[in-house]
C-alpha cells in the first residue's frame, strides 16, 4: 500500500498541465483556462482564463458553454462599500491590444447546475463565444479547491 501512494506521488509531475496550453481564435489567444474542485455538485463550479486581443478591432466575450453545466454564466464581482456582490455580465469587453484576465475578485465564470462534481486533476471542454471572432472550445482544467491559478513556467515558451 505504501509503494502504491508514493507511485501517485511520484506520478503527477508527469501529467499534462492543460491550463498552461495557448489556443488561437483569429486575433485572439486563449489560455490558463482553469477551474476549482468542488465539494459536491450542489454549488456552482468556477471558471477562470486568460484573453489577449492582438487585433486591431475591439471583440467581447459574450458568453460560456460546457457540457460540465447546465447553466454556466458570466459574472462580475463588484465591492460596494464593502460587500462584494456578482452581477451577470452580459459580455466581457476585450478591448484591441489588450489582455483580459478571468480571474479570482473580478469577472469569473460561474458554472451552476454542476453535472457532477469537479475532481482536481479533471478537465473538461468548456466553449467561449466572441461577439466577433466566434466560438472556440478549449478544455479547462481543473485546479485543487484551494489554487490560485495554474503554475505555468513561461520562460523558453
Ligand atoms: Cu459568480
Amino acid at each position: 500500500m505504501k509503494a502504491l501512494i508514493l507511485f501517485a506521488v511520484l506520478a503527477l509531475p508527469a501529467a499534462p498541465v492543460l491550463a498552461c496550453e495557448t489556443f488561437t481564435l483569429g486575433d485572439l489567444t486563449i489560455e490558463h483556462a482553469w477551474s476549482r474542485a468542488t465539494i459536491g455538485a450542489d454549488r456552482p463550479g468556477v471558471f477562470y482564463v486568460e484573453i489577449t486581443n492582438n487585433g486591431s478591432a475591439d471583440d467581447a466575450l459574450v458568453g460560456i458553454t460546457t457540457s460540465a453545466a447546465g447553466m454556466p454564466m458570466l459574472h462580475e464581482t463588484v465591492v460596494t462599500d464593502g460587500i462584494a456582490s456578482m452581477p451577470h455580465a452580459m459580455s466581457i469587453p476585450v478591448p484591441a491590444g489588450q489582455d483580459v484576465q478571468l480571474a479570482p475578485g473580478g469577472y469569473h465564470g460561474m458554472l451552476m447546475g454542476l453535472t457532477t462534481a469537479l475532481k482536481d486533476g479533471d478537465s473538461f471542454p468548456l466553449t467561449l463565444t466572441f461577439q466577433n471572432a466566434g466560438d472556440i472550445t478549449v478544455p479547462v482544467e481543473v485546479l485543487s479547491m484551494r489554487a490560485e491559478g495554474p503554475d505555468c513556467a513561461h520562460a523558453g515558451q
